[in-house]
């Protein structure tokens, strides 16, 4: 007899230096599903990663296994964690807020990742320390989506305790991560410290568990 998908514990695929892998984590510690972590380094080019394309044909990382049943991109696995699993519920059940958790969400997916994590944090941080010279071009852009950005977020954000608010959701834990490489910028540390209710709420984010538990290691 096989036993149930839902009496088995999900394995997740990735690196802890991936914001997308972070991300899926945060749901799954969020939710308290306890869960593995397989460590695959996407970057690497290797046989592991060759294998990974049966998991993910797009080859990225995360990848989900819970039982038989198989997943990837991170917007479906946060979804799913949070809909197969007891525990606070990550999404509003309210529409409206529903649909400002996805909107935010898009914002992340769409313009801060490219912008905060690869124009900002692996142009000005990474790259130096490979002793490369940054794309300035490819920083300026990235400079000015992310002071967009901001504003947009502290307007959404506006006087409550999370993005959507009073409660954490997903919306909260997609740009967790992408703010916290981009926050190792000086340029963007300033930017973000125009906006007093971004501080604090990047307060209560520092203050979880499950973001300090998900920190990359050095
Ligand atoms: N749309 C994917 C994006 C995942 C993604 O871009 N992951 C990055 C790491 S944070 C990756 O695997 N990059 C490898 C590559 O681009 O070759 C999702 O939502 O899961």
């Amino acid at each position: 007899m096989t036993e149930p998908t839902s009496r088995k514990r999900p394995q997740l695929y990735g690196a802890d230096y991936s914001v997308y892998v972070r991300i899926a984590r945060l749901a799954l510690l969020e939710k308290g599903v306890s869960h593995g972590l397989v460590p695959l380094d996407i970057f690497a080019k290797d046989e592991r990663r060759d294998a990974h394309l049966a998991r993910h044909p797009f080859g990225k990382i995360p990848a989900l296994e819970h039982g038989d049943f198989h997943l990837y991109e991170t917007g479906a696995i946060t979804r799913y964690i949070d809909e197969a699993f007891d525990g606070p519920a990550l999404q509003p059940a309210d529409a409206k807020m529903r649909a400002r958790m996805n909107q935010i969400i898009s914002i992340a997916d769409g313009y801060l990742y490219q912008q905060l994590v690869w124009g900002l944090y692996v142009e000005c941080i990474e790259k130096p320390k490979r002793g490369e010279t940054p794309d300035a071009g490819r920083v300026e852009k990235a400079r000015d989506v992310a002071l967009v950005s901001l504003a947009v977020l502290a307007g959404l954000l506006a006087d409550q305790r999370w993005m959507c608010g009073d409660r954490l959701t997903l919306a909260d834990l997609y740009l967790a991560p992408m703010i916290d490489y981009a926050l190792e910028v000086k340029e963007f540390r300033e930017m973000f410290a125009e906006h007093r209710n971004l501080g604090d709420w990047w307060q209560r984010i520092t203050a979880l568990d499950s973001f300090r538990e998900t920190q990359p290691a050095p």
